[in-house]
């Protein structure tokens, strides 16, 4: 949870075509860059050094640009996302992987793996198989994620949450935030869990960024939760990204 740069890519006109399992309306794009502009200020008062790549129309969902590519220790591994509109996301960000990154390693899977299942710690890398992510990816990024130090540990994902992160964000070496339901479905065996409030699930797609934890507006409850325990909040709005089903891991790459 300490990072020195983040990567993050404007919203296209086209996120009114994000995917979505319930459509609640299509996010407005300009309140998408409003909000999406304080997220990439509040990576910058954190302490990164941000990159922020232009809107790839061509891929309405490419602002959520955690699900093409895992950060581990400062290589890129370019994943293989599950969703047939996203696939090509991976090919489209590689360029500024290179750029931007130490190394560059390609997963080379006939399976798939999108960043949003992927939790890391220190030492372990937790991946949750979902409707995106499936076993023969995970076991073609075992050898990768272990040739960089990391234990790779797969975990189902209960079928209604679309990503395992969706419902979790680690807050410290040893403590994770999680909704009851994916606490409760064994996950985090050997972390601490800090559970979200009733009627308050989707306040777990949380970040911690060095000295801050991002938790999206509209969570009070939470809220209280995370200070209580210590932590420093810096609330944001996501009521945009939230209409595609997305939140504050999925905006940035971290490293
Ligand atoms: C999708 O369904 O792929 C996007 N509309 C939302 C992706 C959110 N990403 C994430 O949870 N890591």
């Amino acid at each position: 949870f300490e990072f020195t740069h983040a990567l993050c890519r404007l919203p296209a006109k086209s996120v009114t075509d994000g995917l979505r399992a319930t459509d609640q309306g299509d996010p407005d794009p300009l309140t998408f860059v409003a909000e999406h502009a304080a997220y990439v200020s509040a990576l910058r008062d954190a302490g990164c050094d941000v990159t922020v790549l232009p809107a790839d129309d061509a891929f309405p969902d490419s602002v959520f640009i955690e699900d093409p590519a895992l950060a581990l220790n400062g290589t890129a591994i370019v994943l293989r996302p599950g969703a047939e509109t996203r696939l090509g996301e991976a090919a489209a960000l590689r360029p500024a992987l290179v750029e931007n990154m130490n190394d560059v390693i390609d997963l080379r899977t006939d399976g798939y793996v999108d960043g949003g299942d992927i939790l890391c710690t220190d030492t372990r890398v937790l991946l949750g198989l979902s409707a995106r992510t499936n076993q023969r990816g995970a076991e073609d990024l075992r050898p990768i994620v272990e040739a960089l130090g990391y234990t790779l540990e797969v975990l189902q994902t209960p079928p209604e949450i679309l990503h395992f992160k969706t419902e979790s964000s680690l807050l410290d070496a040893t403590t994770v935030l999680a909704t009851p339901t994916l606490a409760g479905s064994g996950a985090f065996k050997g972390l601490n869990v800090i559970e979200t409030a009733p009627k308050e699930e989707a306040a777990a797609n949380a970040i911690r960024v060095n000295g801050y934890v991002f938790l999206s507006a509209g969570y009070p409850k939470t809220a209280q939760r995370l200070q209580d325990a210590g932590y420093n909040l810096k609330i944001l709005n996501t009521s945009q990204a939230a209409l595609v089903d997305g939140g504050l891991s999925c905006m940035s790459l971290r490293y």
